[in-house]
């Protein structure tokens, strides 16, 4: 390190240092290189390739398409490189780097054989101290890790190892020379995708192979083999081809299926299986329906037809079986790609042993030994997997602000901005890090992403005076809460798998890869920069800047539905007239999901303040007298009918256990105020009286409603109290409108872009009454003089509602004046997201809260069963 004459300002020895010489960090010393940074890459291995150098276990392969999984930031590859195969092995894809590296002249800035041990932040120089452990001592102003997902074995987890006098190998580190298995007894331990890939060639060779299984893969067939004229046709533009793999979900071309599993009929979706098997692409074959990862029925169903195919091939029926996954989702695990893995089973020289069954005592001098049987072997093949995703970034001894070891700040699970960026450890880079796409994406197009993100970050930092970043405890803890987010809307989280960092005892469980999309997740790092690097603080000799904030702030499938919603560019529902605005809400209505099944759902009419009105009646399919909730639809007083909340009306009557009776109730502005509310009354009056006859529970009677219907349920309650009756033992108000105040900070806030804006409020106030009157309690309960006595509540608002503040000065003025009260904000909401149903999965907990909630009510008033 030396000092820049006349200040006494520390330059580091280097710009950057750059851990591994795998694909990323040979991208980045192509892009470091070219844009003339001073740097080095370490790299531990005693040449390039990162996982192609140590996986050359025998049918060691990819599984993306070669064509896909090659750089895009060398436009020649047509003219100087070309695949053999669909699916390339290991020294295919060695070599294809090596021509990289040799074609671009990158191996002159690697040091091989040298393993960075630690990293030390200094604070007075703002650079990074890096120790290696060939003795290097390096100065670097940034760190970057380019480490790779899958590049920490795990040890052998098997008592007595060191006594076994045959050969042990890992396919994590594989020799380079060949091994010759003919003749000999060979036991593999594992299979995920390197067993799965190595047992049929070990097969083809060894005289016997045991394979011992923990936990059964999902493995489709790759059918590899030539590259397909159809392949190769797409890629004739192959700029094009390359700008749409990035701008994909997958980082692979694709469109992304948006049809739901139950949406079409069994033919159809056992037609679509068939494809998925056949067409032997691993991203395809999971993009069957769009609820596979969300749905477990639609997962089960997938599920079961992997299993029959299992069945169909593996002749002997207990082999089978024990090669069916059961105790996971498909594809909560990463699913293989294998060729003959199943039929390998049907050879007579080859044995599955389920350790689950069966488990493995310990290693012998002469084999394995299980609880009841020996196995002499000649050979042990580990092929047990990796310390995945962290494993190679925390061991190296990062040290960062204040001593803070790396390894101690994700002791619970890994915390970043990103996935590229960690508070406390400033100009330290994750290449595909945790809570990046990374695994779940084509990695060399995630890793592309990520390195050109990076040199724009340092090429503004230098071009804006500034030399370090670092993020926000509010950026990053925001974005480490939306990667919860996102795992927590999928079945991902119910399968022990190295995503979870299950694998690995001792490991946190927490989801570790982004699984929203390369493509959502791209457009995150972008607004980060577009909005002048929110979330980051930059900092220099001359000042600093912060834009603190958090980029995602919406629940990721309500930030998808308004993404949809605002490409079909429809005219705002405020410049119709309300028929107009009535046909449409139907015809939107149209294309949702029905919601669960319910026992029964009957239609019929009661009678109304001025006159009969229609109602929907959905029944639990469980044994009755139920208690009953009477429930007000949403649609500003002009729309809705009362079957236009069918979908939330079936959810909460499965949920609640309740007969749920959807009352309608006159609209505005043919009807104005306060018809609405005294045809709820007359409702609730008449199921009330009628209770028994209904099927329902006499003097278990809540209500419920949402929007303006939450505003109705609100008012009715009121209104009961003050009449002495119906008694109403319960009010479950969803995002309610309680007087459409707009001088609540929430409607400047959200005024527009969730769905629900300021201006449609306004429109619908003005459909229903009169300016004059919006003070009255019947309208506004806000402006009851007195809210004591009314039944227990809970409130449930939006965090991106112009209507939030009111349902919560509401739900504070109950809890004041002594009504038990419970309110819940749902974050990352939208007014409308809560009651889409199968559309918007993480609106489930909140309704299943509300439901629970009213049956907590209901269950205060029933009678107890007298004592036997
Ligand atoms: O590792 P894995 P992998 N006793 O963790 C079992 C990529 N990859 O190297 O599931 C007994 O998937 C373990 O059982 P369980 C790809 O992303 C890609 O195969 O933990 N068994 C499991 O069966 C892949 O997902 C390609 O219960 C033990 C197996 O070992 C990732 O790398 C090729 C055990 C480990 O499977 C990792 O794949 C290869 C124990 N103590 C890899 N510990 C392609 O491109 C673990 N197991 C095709």
């Amino acid at each position: 390190m030396t000092e820049t004459a006349g200040t006494d300002r520390a330059v580091p020895d280097v710009d950057v240092v750059v851990v591994g010489a795998g694909i990323a960090g040979l991208y980045l010393a192509y892009r470091l290189s070219r844009a003339g940074y001073r740097f080095r890459v370490f790299e531990a291995a005693d040449d390039l390739g990162g996982t192609w150098y140590w996986n050359r276990y025998p049918g060691a392969r990819v599984d993306v398409p070669s064509i896909d999984y090659m750089f895009s930031f060398d436009p020649d590859w047509q003219r100087d490189w070309q695949w053999s195969e669909k699916y390339a092995t290991q020294p295919e894809i060695l070599r294809y780097l090596n021509h990289v590296a040799d074609k671009h002249d990158l191996r002159r800035h690697i040091t091989f054989s040298t393993r960075v041990q630690q990293a030390r932040w200094d604070d007075e120089a703002s650079l990074w101290r890096v120790s290696t452990d060939a003795g290097d001592d390096v100065t670097a102003r940034f760190v970057v890790m380019a480490t790779g997902c899958l590049s920490m074995p795990k040890p052998a987890e098997v008592d007595g190892l060191e006594r076994f006098a045959g050969e042990v190998y890992f396919t994590s580190s594989w020799p380079h020379e060949r091994i010759d298995f003919r003749d000999k007894r060979v036991a593999v331990i594992g299979t995920g995708s390197s067993g799965v890939q190595s047992i049929p060639v070990i097969a083809q060779e060894a005289r016997e192979v045991v394979v011992f299984q923990r936990t059964p893969n999902f493995s489709i067939p790759a059918r590899n083999g030539p590259l397909s004229p159809e392949k190769l046709a797409q890629l004739a533009n192959e700029a094009d081809y390359r700008a749409a793999a990035r701008a994909s979900y997958g980082g692979i071309p694709m469109e992304k299926s948006i049809t739901l599993t139950f949406s079409v009929s069994e033919s159809e979706r056992r037609q679509r299986y068939e494809r998925a098997w056949e067409c032997g692409l691993l991203f395809d074959s999971i993009n069957v329906y769009a609820d596979v990862l969300s749905n477990p029925a639609a997962n089960h169903e997938f599920a079961e037809f992997f299993r029959n195919k299992i069945r169909s091939i593996v002749d002997d029926p207990q082999t089978a079986s024990d090669l069916c996954p059961t105790d996971h989702p498909v594809a909560t695990k990463r699913p293989c790609l294998d060729t003959n893995y199943y039929a390998t089973y049907n050879l007579p020289h080859v044995r599955l042993v389920n350790v689950r069954n069966h488990p493995i005592r310990q290693v012998t001098e002469t084999g394995i030994e299980t609880a009841d049987e020996s196995f002499t072997l000649d050979a042990i093949v580990f092929a047990t997997g990796f310390d995945a995703v962290t494993g190679a970034i925390t061991a190296v001894d990062f040290r960062g602000r204040n001593d803070l070891a790396l390894k101690d700040k994700w002791a619970h699970g890994p915390q970043t901005y990103l996935g590229l960026t960690a508070v406390g450890f400033p100009n330290l880079f994750f290449i595909t890090g945790p809570g990046s796409p990374s695994v779940l994406s084509n990695m060399i197009v995630s890793i592309e992403q990520h390195a050109d993100w990076l040199l724009d970050c340092l090429g503004h930092l230098s071009a804006s005076g500034f030399e370090v970043i670092e993020p926000t405890e509010t950026a990053e803890a925001g974005w480490t809460q939306h990667v919860n987010d996102c795992a927590d809307i999928t079945l991902y989280p119910a399968a022990n798998s190295w995503y979870m960092g299950a694998n690995v005892p001792g490991k946190p469980r927490v989801f570790l890869p982004y699984c929203a999309g390369l493509d959502f997740y791209t457009a995150s790092c972008d607004e980060v920069v577009a909005r002048d690097y929110l979330g980051f603080t930059l900092s220099g000799p001359n000042g600093s800047q912060c834009h603190d904030g958090v980029v995602r702030r919406l629940q990721p499938d309500v930030e998808m539905v308004l993404n949809e919603v605002a490409a079909l560019d429809l005219p705002p529902m405020e410049s119709m007239a309300a028929d107009d605005a009535r046909a449409f809400n139907a015809q939107m209505s149209m294309a949702r999901p029905p919601g669960p099944d319910v026992g029964e759902i009957v239609d019929g009419v009661l009678p109304g303040a001025a006159g009969d009105l229609a109602y929907g009646l959905y029944r639990p399919s469980t044994p009755g007298p139920h208690p009953i909730v009477v429930y007000f639809h949403g649609g500003g007083y002009v729309l809705g009918d009362a079957a236009s909340d069918d979908p939330l009306c079936r959810d909460l009557c499965a949920r609640s256990e309740a007969v749920v009776i959807s009352a309608d109730y006159r609209h505005a502005p043919e009807h104005r105020f306060p018809a609405a509310v005294e045809d709820a009354l007359a409702a609730v009056q008449w199921v009330g009286d009628n209770a028994g006859a209904l099927g329902g529970s006499p003097g278990q009677l809540a209500v419920c409603g949402w929007s303006a219907g939450g505003g109705i349920a609100a008012v009715v309650c009121r209104l009961a109290r003050d009449m002495g009756g119906p008694n109403i033992v319960g009010q479950a108000l969803l995002t309610p409108a309680l007087g459409a105040d707009m001088t609540r900070a929430s409607f400047a806030e959200n005024a527009d872009g969730y769905g629900l804006t300021t201006p449609l409020v306004r429109w619908f106030t003005d459909h229903y009454i009169d300016a004059a009157d919006r003070s009255d309690p019947r309208f506004a309960p806000l402006c009851a003089v007195d809210l004591s006595g009314l039944p227990p509540a809970i409130v449930v608002t939006a965090e991106f509602d112009p209507l939030r503040d009111e349902g919560e000065a509401y739900a504070a003025a109950l809890d004041a004046a002594g009504v038990p009260t419970e309110h819940i904000r749902a974050r990352g909401h939208t007014h409308q997201s809560v009651t889409m149903v199968d559309v918007v999965v993480s609106g489930a907990p909140v309704r299943a809260k509300m439901a629970d909630s009213l049956r907590g009510f209901l269950a205060a008033t029933r009678t107890p069963e007298p004592a036997s």
